[in-house]
């Protein structure tokens, strides 16, 4: 799913906004010679100044790891070798890792968080020949070492990003991408792996005026006439209060509009709120409640109580919606019991059973390890993260009461008995997806296409075509991730 550059628009908006003159080089869909368009862009705009917006460091699966660092560093070569120009990184993949990613890209400044205040002020100072040293947010060497500033996480005022305004978007909506649109920044959730509340968008709720959120939508619907929007917030419905304003702003305009959103949290998803949703034109969402078992919840600290889940899935089942739950296999605690409980809780509550509603019930194995969160410690404690862990490299936890083998076979007799289960082994079957995309538009049929997994995986089944896709010795592939880290311990002697 190709997510249009937000990121990246807030602070072009901010620095035009300011004063400069701003050009934005989107490299998406640039499949090949991405020196041919830098040169071009750089030789018809002349800037003084470039930013590399960095949103992924890497995939995020533990079976097929992607970097996607090595791409970078050729971009950055082929900046250099027209432009010899400060070059500044920011965005979410920048902000993670600050120095690794500032030094591997042999970057002059690097701006982590928020965007819009930082950058302006990094630009002021560079013209007025001040250091930008101390600028909150900002990073760059300063007497042979790396340098940070802590960033400072200002209230969410920031003027409507306008993608259109900066980049093309028809390709986007060609392959069934949303309008992004943001409600809030920050999470108030201390969920054990997560970096979102952390150096992403801190743990303070900076909440936007529900009127200027639909405001947004609607200028953008009459725009660009986009087929859905969607809300990138960490989680939409919290605070609950704040979403149900929104949903309530939606229904009270006279247009109507398709909805989606990737972060739904099941607490307080009852026929009420669904209701509301629905009503405000969503027909889709993801879930993320990254387990079903009472003691994997609390172990993650999800912050919802384990009962939420299960009422959220009756209330859901009432409906017509499209909801794509995320399982996160394999975190601290995680035994082949607890597994089996999230696999029954897909095969018991996510069934269609000739219910309108359409599941798909995503299980990844293996929780990536970031820095600053509470899960790098026990990592480290445990021997999955070693002091010296070279982060270029994606790290992983996986509990050592888990007996992988066993835990591949859990999965794999759901996915046979289920076509909701869809499991992160299944991802090589991704390389269709611009052809099923394709395919889907020609029949015109709706959108988010993710919602026709059930069917494929059925058509799978029924045909026995459903596991020709996955490698073999999948616990095999777990275990050489974990070897190419440095882990020693249980799971792999
Ligand atoms: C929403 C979301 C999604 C949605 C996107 C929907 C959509 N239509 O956009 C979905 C579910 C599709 C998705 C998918 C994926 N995602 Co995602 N996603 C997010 C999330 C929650 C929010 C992103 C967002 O839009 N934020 C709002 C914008 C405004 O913020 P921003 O981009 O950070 O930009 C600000 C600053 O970073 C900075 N900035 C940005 N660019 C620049 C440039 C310069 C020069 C400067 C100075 C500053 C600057 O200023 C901006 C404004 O303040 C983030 C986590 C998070 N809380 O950030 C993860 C996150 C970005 N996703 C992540 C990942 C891994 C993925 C996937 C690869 C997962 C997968 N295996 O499929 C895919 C990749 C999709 C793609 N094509 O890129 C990771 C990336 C980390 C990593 N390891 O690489 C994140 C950080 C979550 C995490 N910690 O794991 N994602």
């Amino acid at each position: 799913m190709a997510a249009p550059p937000l990121g990246i628009c807030y602070v072009a908006g901010a620095a035009e906004a300011a004063g400069h003159e701003v050009s934005v080089l989107d490299l998406c869909f640039v499949r090949r010679n991405y020196g041919k368009a830098i040169r071009q862009a750089v030789e018809s705009f002349r800037p003084e100044l470039i930013g590399i917006s960095v949103r992924n460091i890497d995939n995020v699966n533990m079976i097929h790891p992607v970097s996607y660092l090595p791409e970078l560093t050729k971009i950055v070569k082929q900046i250099r070798l027209c432009a010899d120009v400060p070059l500044v990184v920011g965005g979410s993949g920048a902000s993670l890792m600050p120095a690794l990613v500032f030094k591997l890209l042999g970057a002059d400044y690097i701006v982590v968080a928020d965007g819009e205040i930082s950058f302006v002020r990094l630009m002021e100072a560079l013209e007025s020949g001040r250091s930008p040293q101390d600028i909150p947010g900002v990073g760059m060497m300063v007497d042979g070492r790396f340098h940070l500033t802590k960033p400072e996480l200002n209230d969410f005022t920031a003027a409507a990003p306008d993608l259109g305004r900066w980049i093309d978007l028809k390709p986007y909506q060609r392959i069934g991408s949303s309008y992004n649109v943001q409600t809030k920044r920050g999470c108030r959730q201390r969920c054990i792996y997560c970096t979102y509340n952390q150096s992403l968008e801190g743990n303070r709720l900076r909440l936007r005026s529900p009127i200027d959120v639909v405001d947004e939508i609607e200028e953008a619907l009459f725009k660009y006439r986009p087929k859905s929007f969607e809300f990138v917030d960490s989680v939409f419905n919290d605070p609950f209060e704040h979403s149900v304003a929104i949903l309530e702003e939606i229904i009270r305009r006279p247009w109507n509009a398709e909805f989606t959103a990737m972060g739904v949290s099941p607490n307080k998803l009852d026929k009420q709120f669904l209701n509301l949703m629905w009503r405000a034109g969503f027909r889709s969402f993801m879930i993320t409640p990254e387990s079903a078992s009472p003691t994997m919840i609390r172990n993650y600290r999800k912050g919802f109580s384990p009962d939420a889940i299960f009422h959220a899935a009756e209330a859901i089942n009432q409906t017509a919606f499209a909801v794509w739950w995320f399982f996160m296999i394999g975190g601290p605690g995680e035994t082949n019991r607890t597994l089996q409980e999230s696999l029954d809780f897909a095969l018991k509550y996510l069934r269609k059973n000739g219910r309108p509603v359409i599941h798909v019930a995503h299980f990844f194995t293996g929780v990536r390890v970031y820095p600053g969160t509470a899960l790098w410690d026990i990592a480290s404690r445990e021997g999955f993260v070693k002091a010296d862990a070279d982060l270029g490299e994606t790290l992983w936890y996986l509990s050592e009461d888990l007996d992988l083998e066993e835990a591949v076979a859990q999965m794999s007799r759901a996915a046979a008995a289920c076509p909701e289960v869809y499991l992160g082994f299944d991802e090589r079957i991704l390389v269709f997806s611009k052809a099923a995309a394709l395919f889907f538009k020609l029949f015109r049929m709706p959108m988010p296409y993710w919602r026709y997994f059930r069917a494929a995986n059925s058509f799978g089944l029924s045909t026995g075509l459903r596991f020709m896709f996955r490698p073999h010795d999948l616990a095999g592939l777990l275990k050489d991730s974990l070897r190419r880290q440095g882990y020693a311990g249980r799971l792999i002697s």
